[in-house]
């Protein structure tokens, strides 16, 4: 038979107390969250009957995913990035802001402060000898008027499916440029055409996605931050085409108007053509990107 406490007055009291209810001291809003977890904790404990063994499997796992820096590598695995993505778009399809490309998830690798070039920059170092990519477009707004001065800030993974700062083999900033763009709204990467990305198969996210049955593994793929002043921050990525993953991709970033062809031009190299449009900024902070902490805080 199922024993229930967790509602009872005497267990919502000791939660309240845990989380600082009632004390006026620290922060109103942690403690409504805290409350929540615990009350939402125990719930799940009870309605599940989760064992003792199971409660501190869980916790020695987040101790696991603490210390290989895996956290927001699982909160793209297990979709909730995207389902913070998925409820933008409602929010704003309701307050009427539709229209330009679409957003999805930064994912857990962008490092700011990468060099700054106008209209044009070579993204990669010359130490990986991949396919090359030419990657170009504009920045527009809705009515496809091209914004001069937006900035792409760019970011990609190298022919191993690693990022510069996470691949100890790669130079600083390999692979990351923010570009600005020119009087025609242009921007032009010269770089190598990236691999798909998976997740470290020792760690814990991928012990987690194992016992899902599923695998960690992302299309090709190349980040953006699009901005300008008086236009909303975008936060995008192209999949790019003929990838096998591209509809099954393990960080579910993949949309509708975010797939971008290749194009063979002779000599071998890729081409990939995509123009991004902006929204116009309804208040001054829709113009900065998320301010949510980074693992690396190089500026
Ligand atoms: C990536 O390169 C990525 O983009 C995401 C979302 C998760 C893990 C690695
Ligand atoms: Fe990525």
């Amino acid at each position: 038979m199922t024993v229930a406490i967790s509602h009872s007055p005497e267990v919502q009291a000791f939660f309240a107390k845990a989380a600082g209810v009632g004390n006026d001291q620290g922060n109103p809003r942690l403690k409504q969250i805290v409350l929540r977890i615990l009350q939402d904790s125990a719930k799940l404990i009870e309605d599940l009957a989760i064992s003792d063994d199971e409660f501190w499997t869980a916790v020695d796992y987040l101790n696991r995913l603490g210390s290989r820096n895996e956290a927001g590598l699982l909160m793209a695995g297990l979709g909730l990035e995207h389902f913070l993505d998925l409820l933008s778009d409602a929010r704003d399809s309701q307050a009427g802001h539709t229209g330009g490309t679409p957003r999805t998830i930064e994912g857990p690798l962008y490092v700011a402060g990468a060099p700054l070039c106008e209209g044009e920059a070579r993204l990669d170092d010359g130490r990986d000898p991949g396919q090359p990519m030419l990657l170009e477009g504009q920045v527009l707004d809705l009515a496809g008027q091209p914004l001069a001065g937006a900035i792409v800030d760019v970011w990609h993974a190298n022919t191993q499916g690693l990022y510069s700062y996470f691949d100890s083999g790669q130079s600083a900033y390999n692979l990351r440029r923010r570009i600005v763009t020119d009087a025609q709204g242009r921007y032009r990467a010269y770089s190598i055409v990236p691999s798909g990305y998976g997740c470290p198969a020792d760690g814990p996210t991928q012990a987690c996605l194992d016992q899902l049955g599923r695998h960690g593994q992302r299309p090709a793929h190349i980040h953006f931050f699009i901005s300008a002043p008086g236009y909303r921050h975008l936060t995008t990525q192209i999949n790019l085409a003929g990838d096998a993953y591209l509809w099954d991709d393990f960080a579910h970033a993949t949309r509708d108007g975010l797939v971008g062809e290749v194009e063979r031009l002779e000599g071998g190299v890729a081409r990939v053509v995509f123009d991004f449009c902006l929204q116009p900024a309804a208040h001054a902070d829709d113009e900065q990107r998320s301010q949510r902490p980074r693992a690396m805080q190089t500026a």
